[in-house]
């Protein structure tokens, strides 16, 4: 798909999409987790970003980084525009940062043509959208829609280190998170890759989201007993991996039950699977798995829920174990787009001349909290094979500048229509 003359810089965009991606840990590309030096690294480059487009940067009490443009009317609130900047280990260059960079490049254009906006604009990347080591994901834009936990900020990484030590040295301020609560924010817009085969595979240009599915974490730990793996007889072995590997097959034979039961998408995997001593001739004596489910029905995802409680209590008791830890890390619901601005997003496309399609996100996205406080809506782009959180993850320059400029289409005509409610 290539379009001429389109409101935003394509070229420019893609330059520092490819910039940002350099910034990796050299091992493993594409890697920059959250809380790391590199991380931070990223950060500092994308602050230097901002400010060469003449956005006044600073950070909120949540750790989300920001670049503001001054609207004409202190009266009509803010458009933010946003995604993350962190990745998976051996991520990807596009989960994120595309979302970051377009929104950079689209207040960049918005200034290059001279147009001066009623509304603020402010572009965000917020803190630690990846599921952490601390065992927690959306974490900036959760603070922003309150729905922190106290008790989140004392998950801890195998360090040992709390999240909220984390927050504060990577420049939160975990005793005023209140502070990033916003009302001022009337519309938001998050350009993401699909992280799925859809557009690819029926060849169209752009998905509008419609709904982001909810996310629950489960961990489960087990304990068992090491032993040597050579002379201990079989029936006394109380071996750990056999319950983790008895979980991974209820979750799969479970989750694949729910995807068929059409209420809507539904995925579950274990995600992390640990166990201790991981060595070759060791009975395992202990195993630590997280469940990640995903579900666009909230009840569905409870049900599921409850029977993990129950079957791996069953688990452990039949493989002569315990069960010494069940943790709920989180539980969100489902968050639905914004009708109003999904049209502007659709009216946008169509005046480009690109084609697009309504689809739910199953990946789970900062769009989804900021649900919670402000209109919010997503914008898709194709990406190769619908392959994700992997080095091989590939979006298109055209994909991506296709994307930018209908959420530059639909800032303009949001703008322009928009009174807040008096
Ligand atoms: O896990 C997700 O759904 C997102 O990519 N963080
Ligand atoms: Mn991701
Ligand atoms: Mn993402």
């Amino acid at each position: 798909m290539t379009r001429a003359n389109l409101p935003v810089d394509g070229a420019r965009l893609w330059a520092d999409l490819m910039e940002l991606a350099a910034i990796t840990e050299p091992g493993r590309p594409y890697t920059r987790r959250s809380f790391t030096p590199l991380f931070l690294e990223g950060r500092d480059w994308l602050a230097g970003r901002f400010r060469a487009a003449g956005l006044a940067v600073r950070m909120d009490t949540g750790g989300n980084l920001f670049g503001r443009l001054e609207g004409s009317d202190p009266e009509a609130g803010t458009i933010l525009i946003g995604s993350h900047s962190d990745t998976v280990p051996s991520g990807g260059r596009f989960d994120g940062t595309a979302g970051v960079l377009t929104a950079l490049e689209i207040v960049r254009s918005l200034r290059g043509s001279g147009i001066r906006l009623r509304h603020a604009v402010e572009v965000v990347d917020f803190l630690a959208e990846e599921p952490s080591e601390y065992g927690l994901s959306c974490i900036g834009s959760r603070v922003m829609a309150g729905l922190m936990k106290p008790e989140m900020l004392d998950y801890r990484e195998p360090g040992g280190e709390r999240l909220g030590d984390a927050m504060n040295r990577v420049g939160a301020d975990t005793a005023r998170l209140a502070e990033a609560m916003r009302s001022d924010v009337a519309a938001f817009f998050e350009l993401h890759i699909e992280q799925g085969i859809v557009l690819e595979g029926q060849g169209i240009d752009l998905g509008i989201v419609t709904a982001i599915a909810g996310i629950a974490r489960a961990e489960i730990r087990f304990a068992g007993r090491a032993d040597h793996a050579g002379s201990t007889p079989m029936h006394l072995r109380r071996d750990a991996s056999l319950a983790a590997a008895r979980l991974v097959l209820l979750v799969n034979e479970e989750a694949k039950r729910n995807a068929a039961a059409s209420r809507g998408h539904f995925v579950a995997t274990v995600g992390v699977l640990e166990q201790h001593p991981n060595a070759a001739n060791v009975i395992p004596g202990d195993a630590r798995l997280v469940v990640d489910i995903r579900a666009e029905d909230h009840a569905l995802a409870q049900d599921f829920l409850a029977m993990l409680e129950a079957g791996s209590r069953a688990i452990a008791e039949d493989s002569m174990v315990a069960r010494s830890g069940w943790t709920v890390l989180s539980n969100t619901t489902p968050a639905a787009c914004d009708a109003a601005l999904r049209g502007l997003l659709a009216e946008g496309a169509r005046r480009l001349g690109f084609s697009y399609l309504d689809l739910a996100s199953g990946a789970g996205h900062d769009a989804a909290f900021v649900a919670r406080f402000a209109p919010s809506s997503m914008i898709f782009v194709p990406c190769r094979e619908g392959r994700s959180h992997c080095p091989e993850e590939w979006a298109e320059p055209d994909a991506i500048a296709a994307g930018a400029a209908a959420i530059y289409e639909a800032v303009l005509r949001f703008d322009a229509e928009h009174r807040k409610p008096s």
